[in-house]
């Protein structure tokens, strides 16, 4: 399997693992979505075979302080070697993530684009955004993994993060699902493994533990209820979306707000920014404390992660990002309407 290295190599990888010692504390802090949980559970296996105990595992929002406020946990349990997986903290967390590295030996792994050039690479592999840090992570683990038990949870994180518009990752999952194909992916057995995940990720936000160890188990099957009422909600919004939708022509962009009891922002955002790859999408869906974004653009008409970029910048406590076809953003609520303008112009 070949990876797209942007950063760093299978070597670096390696070695890091060797560096680690009998008397060593290891953290993995990753994602909280299924590619995130996945290339973590790798990460678990791989460390497991090599004979490393994990003593911590944490599932991140992405937030701009994120290293620093985990770094309060890592220290108070004397964590002295870290993992992070599909979280692009360098850039997010910048500062947190260097004054982490100056006290315990940390390893990247991701595949979220850079925003400015980082001066020290060293202890990272990132590679293009299309290469999944599931996927990454299950190449670099190499032999320690057993790919007839973990093949099917590499492929629904490939599905989860688009990665299969590339064709050797199609090829990839196609060599563990031959009947799969670009037309039937999402209802293939890889489609609605990760459907299935994704939705309990979504139902049992705050115990993302209780899912992780599921999928352990691989005792999915556990999830098919749970799928089946988030999957009707969303198909709800999926209705309402064409009917209700706006249009914005200075992006080119369809605009809907998700009204729902569940946070399906990002699950509705790929099923319907996934069917028309002419068109791009931008979804709103207000939480608590934050208005969260999902923007999508499939067929790559417009740059998403640049646009969620722009649309933030200067913006007090708000932050927007991520990858060309996929990307989101956060802001407060007082800042909707001009980030709103700027992305979307005028109706
Ligand atoms: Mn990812």
């Amino acid at each position: 399997m070949n990876i797209d290295y942007l950063v760093g190599s299978k070597r670096d990888f390696l070695d890091f693992l060797d560096s680690i010692g009998l008397y060593d504390k290891v953290a993995i802090l990753t994602h909280n979505d299924l590619d995130g949980l996945a290339s973590g559970l790798f990460l678990e296996k791989i460390l497991e075979v090599k004979g490393i105990k994990v003593d911590y595992i944490q599932f991140l929002d992405i937030r701009s302080d994120m290293v620093k406020e985990a770094s309060v946990k890592l220290n108070e349990l004397g964590i002295t070697k870290v993992f992070f997986s599909d979280l692009n903290v360098e850039s997010i967390d910048y500062e947190g993530f260097e004054d982490l590295k100056r006290e315990k030996g940390v390893f990247l792994i991701d595949h979220h684009p850079t925003r400015e050039n980082i001066k020290d690479i060293s202890n990272m592999v990132k590679t293009s955004s299309e290469d999944c840090a599931a996927l990454v992570t299950f190449v670099l683990g190499g032999d320690f993994l057993d790919s007839e038990l973990w093949g099917w949870l590499v492929c629904s994180a490939i599905f989860a993060d688009y990665a299969f518009r590339s064709e050797k990752n199609l090829k990839f999952v196609q060599s563990f699902y031959p009947e799969v194909t670009l037309e039937n992916i999402s209802s293939s057995i890889p489609g609605l493994n990760a459907r299935r995940i994704s939705s309990a990720l979504i139902y049992y936000r705050n115990d993302i533990q209780y899912v992780y160890n599921l999928v352990k188990e691989r005792n999915i099957d556990e999830l098919s209820e749970i799928h089946e009422l988030i999957e009707e909600e969303v198909y709800k919004m999926v209705d309402d979306f064409s009917e209700n939708k706006e249009y914005y022509p200075q992006n080119e962009i369809y605009f809907y707000e998700i009204k729902s009891r569940f946070d399906i922002l990002s699950y509705v955002a790929t099923l319907i920014g996934g069917t028309d790859p002419e068109k791009n999408f931008l979804f709103m869906y207000r939480t608590k404390d934050f208005v969260k974004f999902s923007a999508r653009s499939s067929g790559l008409k417009l740059d998403m992660g640049h646009l969620m970029n722009e649309g933030t910048e200067g913006l007090p406590n708000s932050e927007g990002g991520g990858h060309v076809p996929a990307a989101a953003a956060k802001v407060p609520e007082e800042y909707v309407e001009i980030f709103k303008e700027r992305i979307l112009g005028k109706k």
